[in-house]
């Protein structure tokens, strides 16, 4: 980058400038709408890259999670109505100012997930309504942008009057925020923080078949539809506790959560079959991103020991997923429960090993370990039967249990 200053300083620098009824002016100008994921564009924050574009397009395949804005002033070449389109990959939110200030700009165009170089009709939302703009004027335009992983690029094209095709906004017609000379514009990257190694986490090799690693959807009939609504309670954002697991989670009795946690406003993130992987994948996908629960409740690893992970791989795939937490939704605190004993004998044999892992990742703070396994048992020791619904399920009782032998930790993360 030249000699500019990037826009998120003077943002800053005209902030402080102004006196104080403007105070937060700047700051509410980004849409911090709650689920959303323009959250991640951390505006008040320098940014970690600045990158001076030619035209109104930014290069392709640059880096996996970042969030990006393009900001600056466009030139209109002759009066007339402009039609704007937005293209992105992931999600983007294009703004035009009336005025050349920022305070003045409003939401016309959207992409709600990637689109390629070039497409602006993917999605209605994509192109503007025919825009008035005087010619040689200065507006404030401003694009913002998301990239979670895979392809990624952010591109603006405009309909001038008299033609038939959108197109890239050239640097003739563009200037950067604060500057008058023409040319370019620049492209702000804020990456995702990175997330410091889960203490505790075994430092062994993957040698089953079955990498626990590995974001993979699930193979049961149901995960796409479930997955579909999970980032529809994503969307939501009503929740304080997120219970994310498999079918134990899955299976907990609507009253009976309710029971134990209604206060804390609870949601269901549990799909059947899920091992670590599928959670993965999920959260990849978009679940839980940009919310802010105070707590997730997490238990996986039963289907894992299924599909042959020994204790340590077990082990390694929640951690990875905990890694993955801490990078969606780093404010939350995770409550890790210790995977339940089965009427397995296999799975039991290996249960404590995976528990024995998983108890060293509890920092004391941010994830709290709880076994809960020894109030599954009676006196001499053995699975208590009316606790369970078949091999690795709980019955309703087993539920009461859970929610009884939680309550105090819950309460304690909550506070
Ligand atoms: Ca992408």
């Amino acid at each position: 980058m030249n000699k500019l200053m990037s826009p998120s300083l003077l943002f800053r620098v005209r902030e402080a400038a102004r006196v104080s009824v403007f105070a937060s002016a700047i700051l509410m100008s980004v849409p911090f709408a709650s689920a959303d994921w323009t959250r991640s564009i951390r505006s008040e924050t320098e940014p970690d890259k600045a990158i001076a574009l030619t035209s109104f397009q930014s290069p392709a395949e640059v880096a996996d999670r970042y969030s990006s804005r393009v900001c600056g002033y466009i030139y209109p070449p002759k009066t007339g109505d402009y039609v704007f389109g937005i293209t992105s990959d992931d999600q983007s939110k294009l703004f035009l100012s009336t005025s050349s200030e920022p305070e003045d700009k409003k939401l016309i165009a959207s992409a709600s997930e990637w689109a390629e170089v070039g497409n602006y009709s993917k999605f209605p939302t994509q192109r503007s309504k025919p825009i008035r703009l005087l010619a040689d004027k200065k507006y404030y335009i401003e694009a913002i942008h998301r990239e979670n992983t895979g392809g990624d690029h952010v591109g603006v094209g405009w309909l001038v009057p008299g033609s038939s095709a959108i197109e890239i906004i050239p640097g003739a017609n563009l200037s950067p925020f604060g500057a008058e000379k023409r040319g370019k514009i620049i492209q702000e990257v804020w990456s995702d923080p990175v997330v410091p190694p889960i203490k505790g986490t075994p430092n062994i090799k993957v040698t089953s078949k079955n990498d626990p690693t590995k974001p993979v959807p699930g193979g049961v009939r149901w995960f796409w539809n479930n997955h579909q609504g999970n980032l529809q309670k994503t969307k939501a954002d009503n929740f304080d506790v997120c219970f994310l697991g498999d079918s134990i989670t899955s299976g907990w009795p609507g009253d009976l959560m309710k029971k134990y946690s209604g206060k804390y406003r609870p949601a269901n993130f549990g799909i059947g079959g899920d091992r670590t992987e599928n959670v993965l994948f999920r959260l990849n996908g978009g679940e839980l991103a940009w919310t802010n629960p105070k707590v997730i409740v997490l238990l996986l690893g039963v289907n894992n020991l299924s599909m042959g992970n020994n204790p340590g791989e077990v082990a390694l795939g929640v951690s990875t997923v905990i890694t993955k937490l801490r990078a969606v939704v780093p404010n939350t605190k995770i409550l890790l429960m210790g995977v339940f004993p089965t009427k397995l004998a296999a799975h039991n044999a290996r249960i404590p090993q995976v528990n024995a892992y998983l108890a060293k990742m509890d920092d004391g703070k941010m994830i709290r370990f709880l076994n809960i396994n020894a109030t599954f048992m009676d006196k001499g020791g053995k699975l208590r039967n009316e606790l369970m619904k078949d091999d690795v399920h709980l019955s309703r009782n087993g539920y009461v249990i859970w929610g009884q032998s939680m309550a105090l930790l819950l309460d304690e993360m909550l506070k």
